[in-house]
């Protein structure tokens, strides 16, 4: 089995987080960066739903960029981003890991679709509501630093991709904690690496 790593993505897309986690590792990659609409051939492939970013490691398909984020730290543990396996660390990287990838996803994508949840819902609703989502990862990143306090790991990829994302399209409100970490998990080199390659495929300069 060849282990060449694959990225189907395009610079417009969730493809950027997968991005910043290959350039957090340092590690050869191949992107095949496709046009929405037109990739499903090629895509539809490896996944049916024909989503960016999917990757390929050898003949393993990963979809779903917080899956993407997770195998890669443990694909390449010995570059040292994710807790060991069993570590009370791991609970908390998983925890938030989830966090940004179930209910603060949902309920930004909610909030931008205009639903509402009622009050009397929210016990039934996985996110509760949105202002909750948002009080608790204000609540975290106001005392710490990182994901796992004071040391950076790959749920920093995912979850400082969700708060930059939020900020940069006002679906998250620019609070102090969120604008910190946005600018500190933004200033990394290898998250400048990552974002100019997707901004020249988008003729940004
Ligand atoms: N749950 C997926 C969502 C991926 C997703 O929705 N990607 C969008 C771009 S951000 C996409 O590929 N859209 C193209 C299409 O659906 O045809 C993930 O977290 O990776």
């Amino acid at each position: 089995m060849s282990d060449k790593l694959i990225l189907f993505t395009h610079p417009r897309s969730r493809g950027r987080i997968a991005r910043r986690m290959l350039e957090e590792l340092g590690v050869d990659y191949e992107a095949r960066v496709l046009e929405y609409g037109t990739h499903k051939e090629e895509l539809l492939k490896y996944n049916p739903m024909g989503k960016f970013p999917t990757l390929l490691h050898g003949e393993t398909v990963v979809t779903e960029a917080a899956a993407i984020i997770t195998y890669l730290a443990d694909a390449f543990c010995e570059k040292g981003l994710a807790p060991d396996v069993g570590s009370k660390e791991r609970g908390t990287y998983y925890r938030w890991l989830y966090f940004a990838s179930g209910p603060m996803e949902a309920a930004i994508i909610d909030k931008v679709l205009g639903v509402n949840i009622d009050a009397e819902k929210k016990a039934f609703v996985g996110y509760g509501c949105y202002d909750d989502v948002v009080a608790t990862l204000d609540k975290k990143l106001s005392a710490d630093e990182y994901v796992l306090g004071d040391r950076f790991s790959a749920a920093d990829v995912y979850v400082g991709s969700s708060v930059h994302f939020g900020l940069q399209f006002k679906t998250l409100p620019e609070l102090p904690s969120f604008e910190r970490y946005a600018k500190q998990i933004f200033s990394r080199e290898a998250f400048i690496r990552s974002e100019a390659i997707d901004d020249r495929l988008l003729g940004i300069k």
